[in-house]
């Protein structure tokens, strides 16, 4: 059995062929469909723009599809870079261009402050996951969050993103120091699948 996840993250990719495995479902990406055309992501919501992705693929394909948006709240930026996680440094900005901005930010916001103590900055990771089938117009949203501390030590090379400067205080690690079963069980992505496969174990015609 096939699943479509309307994303061109190869982060995101992996994550999911991986939870999708254990339930005996083989994962295609928009790296299996380059003729669809990037969507535009100007919703001020996570769930507003998973939506968007999931419609604009689903009925571009005619088949069933599954969409992700999702991003890093810091407390102290206000949410920021939220719904613009992907894009903080720019249009089409490097995971490290948008670490090393995030962490730009964050060292301006300490000034006058001991800026030789490592920091550690409350965020929240966010996806919100939206399942759309084209043949009866129906969508089904369901979303995670984990809290987490922004470090300005990066560790680890797992995952993707955010994850190196991602601190997690209850395992001492950041969720690149995790394994991807790990990352699973604790993520904000992993939580919202879970969230979305109990209600389609509950409303099981989409
Ligand atoms: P698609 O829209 O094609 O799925 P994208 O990378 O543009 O890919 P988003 O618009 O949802 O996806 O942006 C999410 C960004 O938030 C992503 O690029 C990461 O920088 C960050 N992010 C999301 N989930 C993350 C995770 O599990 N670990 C680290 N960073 C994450
Ligand atoms: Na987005």
């Amino acid at each position: 059995e096939l699943i479509i996840v309307a994303t061109r993250n190869p982060g995101k990719v992996k994550e999911f062929e991986h939870a999708f495995a254990q339930l005996g479902k083989q994962v295609q990406s928009m790296f299996d469909y380059p003729e669809l055309p990037e969507v535009v992501e100007d919703g001020v919501t996570f769930a507003e723009n998973a939506l968007k992705k999931a419609k604009a693929v689903g009925d571009a394909l005619g088949l069933p599809v599954l969409a992700d948006d999702s991003g890093l709240c810091v407390d102290e930026l206000d949410g920021r870079p939220g719904v613009y996680s992907a894009r903080f440094a720019g249009e089409h900005a490097t995971d490290q261009a948008n670490n090393d901005k995030l962490l730009r930010m964050l060292e301006d916001k300490k000034m006058g402050e001991d800026t030789n103590q490592p920091f550690l900055s409350p965020a929240r990771f966010v996806c919100s996951l939206v399942l759309y089938d084209p043949a009866t117009g129906a969508s089904m949203e369901a979303s995670g969050a984990v809290d987490g501390l922004i470090t300005d030590e990066p560790a680890g090379c797992g995952g993707f993103g955010y994850d190196p400067l991602f601190y997690l205080p209850e395992y001492e690690k950041t969720m690149a120091e995790l394994s991807m079963e790990e990352k699973q069980a604790i993520s904000h992505r992993g939580a919202a699948l879970r969230s979305l496969i109990g209600m389609l174990k509950q409303q099981p015609e989409i």
